[in-house]
């Protein structure tokens, strides 16, 4: 019996006070520690009971430890592989279930059930990660975010594994080792982890002019997410739908959040991988938990091969996007996260996701990149999971019938049965065949063109895109992508590297190298790199930005209200009732977490102490102080960066007079546009739904 060994007279004490967890001494003094409570035995893997783990096996009590000890061997032993490699990229990532809903049947263009039975809620497991960092990074650096659904539907497991921006830095595959190994830490030194901020990182982008349009889209906030509810999500490629009289479809898929898109400031984000390295998880984790699940429209762009033919850019070259307003996006189906996974190893760990993964009615198309994907995800999972059987772990396998005649192998935990373990047989009627009617097929489709290691001349055009982004941007996004430039480029040493980058930026926008340039010190413009594609200019795409897709609604975001002794009670509860009715979490922040005395001698505990939970943690905040409480406040740096950095970051603030004394300490303009009277809850409630834009002129130097 695990619980009851050696409960000793303390024991007994701490299971009168009826408490499960509390610690005591046992008897023989402080030799034995355990837990009041009934519980199951605990064993070894082979389900022998342990009657002490706490002990090994001595000789004499003081004497060594034996070989023989069986039970600790086991557990170091298990101890000591309880790590697999992390993911080569992707390492750091966060994911949920739920299910994916169909709205709109596209049984016209394919027969994959997942897309033509409407109503029908398919289960999925959803990995959100950064790309660069390890497994023990930080959830804010720049960086893209992965955006992987494994949908378990009844043809089969469909992998869409994209990511929150719809184009990629590389054209082929072959080319992603290289881009892996200039954005991961460099060799000689181990460092930086997860930043782009770095000469390799650079040195390859400046020589590789196909990746200036990706380039655009991650010195934009959208490499900066708020929370990874705010992410759009996109597949990338071009695949094929294909219905049943065989004919296809090109498709583009596209994940637009419910909530809207929303990203962090820079300084934001590097003040909250301080503050909270965890906080896109914890942020997924306690919205699930409260019940405001996560949901993503699914949308689709579908265009014939003809038309594709007619685009000014060839749609199988992964660097390019199809314009919303070229071919519209058309909702069919909806996506809900309403469950964190029971154990982050086995699901989100070992989820392992593979473009390759498609079912009957979807195919590939022939972009270079997806083509070289369809590899890769395969492979690396046999040595990240250390078994080809890797489809047998419960979070990868199909939620549909399977069977085939792959057998054996390391970890296989299946039972494979009978004596046919080959195709085609007659010898046992329940041994599976091929499903002539409704397998998968490929379309059948005409190559033609001669062999070779060549690149489609319609992969030259590297520019055209990447101005299109830039300048279908507002003012302030294009100041945030030049400021990011100018701070990722202050970062490489190289300083031919910094010039050869602000000569791709004259192809893309000359105002934008002229501000990148002058932001770097650079005295004289470097010449743009020789391109043969003059640049187009297309149509502004207002869909690029993310300020016009901020939903105006304070639905999954979150106030902070700051309060110490003698705070008002009517004003607190009339903030957080007005918050909580806006949709928003709340949660308060006081110098101390236990215990804060309001002006009506009530006392409330505080969701977070101030020293450890800072402004840039919330969308919006509130200061409620005494007088008393805003003096001593304004003597604490805490206090008054936490007013500072949320007047920085374009964030609401309400106040009343002790919070105006403290506003006044943190050296807030009285009359800054954003800082509400805390009273007025409605006006304070309409600022916190937005990022006061007009204040940053005043707040910032961008380049
Ligand atoms: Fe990749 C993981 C997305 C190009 C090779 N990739 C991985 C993940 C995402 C993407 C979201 C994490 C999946 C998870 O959560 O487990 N990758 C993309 C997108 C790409 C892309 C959207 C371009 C459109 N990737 C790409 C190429 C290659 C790879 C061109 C190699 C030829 N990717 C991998 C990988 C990973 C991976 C090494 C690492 C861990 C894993 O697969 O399971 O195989």
């Amino acid at each position: 019996m695990t619980k009851a060994t050696k409960q000793g007279d303390s024991g007994k004490r701490a299971a009168d006070a009826g408490t499960d967890d509390a610690n005591h001494v046992g008897e023989g003094g402080e030799l034995h520690q355990t837990a009041s409570g009934e519980h199951p035995p605990l064993t070894t893997n082979q389900g022998v009971a342990v009657s002490d783990d706490q002990n090994s096996l001595r000789a004499h009590p003081r004497g060594p430890t034996l070989l023989e000890d069986f039970i600790l061997r086991e557990k170091i032993t298990h101890f000591d592989h309880e790590r697999i490699p992390e993911r080569i990229v992707h390492a750091r990532g966060a994911a949920a279930h739920g299910y994916f809903e169909l709205t709109q049947s596209l049984s016209k263009y394919t027969t994959a059930k997942v897309l033509t039975e409407v109503g029908v809620k398919t289960p999925v497991f959803t990995r959100f990660s950064t790309v660069a960092g390890g497994a023990g990074s930080v959830d804010t650096p720049r960086d893209v975010r992965g955006f992987a659904v494994k949908l378990y539907t009844k043809d089969g497991n469909w992998d869409l594994v994209g990511n929150n921006i719809p184009v990629f830095f590389i054209q082929d595959a072959i080319k992603f080792p290289d881009l892996v190994h200039a954005v991961k830490m460099e060799p000689d030194r181990g460092f930086p982890q997860s930043a782009t901020a770095h000469d390799t990182f650079w040195d390859f982008i400046s020589l590789t002019p196909e990746a200036m349009h990706m380039v655009m889209w991650i010195m934009s906030d959208r490499t900066i997410p708020r929370s990874l509810r705010m992410v759009e999500g996109f597949g990338v490629h071009s695949f094929r739908l294909v219905n049943a009289a065989g004919d296809s479809t090109f498709v583009k898929f596209h994940w637009r959040p419910k909530l809207g898109l929303q990203s962090t400031i820079w300084d934001e984000a590097v003040k909250i991988a301080g503050a909270d390295p965890d906080f896109h998880r914890r942020d997924m984790f306690e919205a699930i938990a409260a019940g405001q699940y996560p949901e993503w429209d699914l949308a689709v762009q579908l265009f014939t091969e003809e038309q594709a033919e007619r685009f000014e850019f060839d749609h199988l070259d992964a660097t390019k996007l199809i314009p919303e307003e070229m071919v519209p996006l058309q909702v069919v189906g909806r996506m809900v996260l309403d469950r964190w996974p029971d154990n982050f190893f086995a699901e989100t760990e070992q989820v392992a996701f593979c473009p390759s993964h498609l079912v009957p009615g979807l195919d590939f198309s022939n972009d270079p990149l997806l083509q070289g994907r369809l590899f890769s995800y395969l492979d690396t999972q046999l040595s990240r999971l250390g078994s080809p059987n890797f489809h047998n772990l419960p979070i990868n396998a199909p939620k549909c019938p399977f069977a085939n005649h792959q057998r054996d192998g390391h970890m296989q935990t299946g039972i494979p049965r009978g004596r046919v373990a080959y195709e085609p047989s007659s010898l046992q009627s329940d041994s599976p065949r091929e499903a002539a009617t409704h397998g998968f097929r490929s379309v059948p489709r005409i190559e033609q063109g001669e062999r070779g290691r060549v690149r489609a001349a319609s992969f030259a055009d590297h520019y055209t895109q990447a101005r299109l982004f830039y300048r279908s941007q507002t003012p302030y996004e294009q100041a945030h992508i030049a400021s990011a430039l100018v701070f990722e480029l202050s970062k490489v040493d190289h300083v031919h590297v910094r010039e050869a980058m602000v000569g791709h930026l004259r192809h893309i926008d000359e105002p934008l190298a002229k501000r990148v340039a002058d932001g770097l010190g650079l005295e004289e413009l470097p010449p743009a790199p020789a391109s043969s594609r003059p640049v187009q200019d297309m149509a502004p795409s207002p869909a690029l930005q993310i300020i016009g897709k901020m939903k105006d609604t304070l639905e999954g975001r979150s106030v902070g209200i700051l309060i110490t002794d003698g705070s008002d009670a009517k004003a607190l509860a009339a903030v957080k009732e007005a918050s909580v009715a806006a949709g928003a979490s709340v949660k308060i922040v006081a110098p101390k977490v236990g215990g804060t005395k309001l002006s009506d001698g009530e006392t409330v505990s505080a969701d977070g102490q101030l020293a450890g939970t800072p402004s840039v943690l919330f969308d919006a905040v509130a200061i409620l102080l005494s007088e008393d409480g805003a003096k001593r406040l304004s003597k604490e740096a805490a206090a008054v960066d936490f007013v500072r950095d949320a007047f920085g970051h374009l964030k609401a603030i309400g106040v009343d007079s002790g919070g105006r004394a403290l506003q006044k300490a943190a050296g807030v303009p009285t009359d800054a546009a954003g800082v509400v009277a805390a009273d007025d809850v409605t006006r304070f409630i309409s600022a916190a739904k937005t990022r006061v834009w007009d204040r940053e002129a005043s707040v910032r130097t961008l380049a």
